[in-house]
């Protein structure tokens, strides 16, 4: 019988946490607080990620936002290739990219809206917000669905990007000639091959040496302006029908 309660305990506790898919799942659940939580969003095992239970004090942006993306300070080296960015890599407690297959398990089965969250040098702070985001599967290249832009005053530099599929160094899917990750020194969801460029350079500011290989947002800095911080963060839209 002992054995029996051993080997079944570890079970039990594992199931319950294993609800989690996401940060918002964390947050309805009554962690309010922002910081480092363990969701599981393939369902079967964890993965740490940051939570941000922001507020800008309307409804609609209450309860737990899931980073995605997050560069901050230059310590994480973002120019990986593609079996980085599908398992995910960097330090959670600061710079990080979650994965594109954890992006796909999340979003395949439940609608999400993205927020992406700008500072510059100076400390200015701006955001842009989109109503629905998905990442698609892996055979079709990770690709990604973006749409519903609203401005917080950094300008639309994503939809430009809506449709494609993803680039590292060592996988080209853009529709340049040359490889946009090896030109840019990035990996994203390149075209021809880009309006931002979140996985690029960490430029300590503004630097024009070399064209747009910074982690740019150009909509509203230009492509020599490296981002201080650049985060993007997915939260369900039906989170309200939760409540
Ligand atoms: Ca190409």
């Amino acid at each position: 019988m002992k054995v029996f309660l051993a080997a079944l305990l570890p079970v039990v506790l594992m199931s319950e946490c294993q609800d989690e898919n996401d940060c918002s799942d964390v947050y309805n659940s009554g962690q309010t607080v922002s910081g480092i939580y363990s969701i599981y969003p393939a369902g079967d095992f964890p993965v740490r990620v940051y939570c941000e239970m922001i507020s800008d004090g309307n409804d609609e942006d209450k309860g737990g936002w899931t980073v995605i993306q997050r560069r901050m300070d230059g310590s994480v080296n973002f120019y990986r290739p593609w079996n980085q960015y599908k398992r995910g890599f960097g330090i959670v407690e600061n710079e990080y990219w979650l994965g594109l297959e954890n992006m796909y398990q999340m979003t395949y089965s439940r609608s999400y809206m993205l927020r992406v969250d700008l500072e510059d040098f100076q400390g200015n702070k701006v955001f842009a917000q989109y109503s629905s985001f998905s990442v698609g599967p892996e055979a079709d290249g990770y690709r990604l669905h973006v749409s519903g832009f609203e401005n917080g005053e950094a300008g639309d530099s994503l939809s430009f990007h809506n449709g494609q599929k993803f680039t590292t160094l060592d996988k080209d899917q853009d529709v340049r000639e040359g490889n946009c990750a090896k030109l840019r020194l990035g990996a994203f969801w390149y075209k021809d091959c880009l309006e931002t460029n979140p996985s690029g350079v960490y430029l300590w500011g503004e630097d024009a040496t070399h064209f747009a290989i910074g982690n740019i947002w150009s909509t509203w800095r230009n492509q020599d302006v490296g981002m201080k911080s650049i985060s993007m963060k997915i939260k369900p839209v039906d989170i309200k029908k939760n409540d």
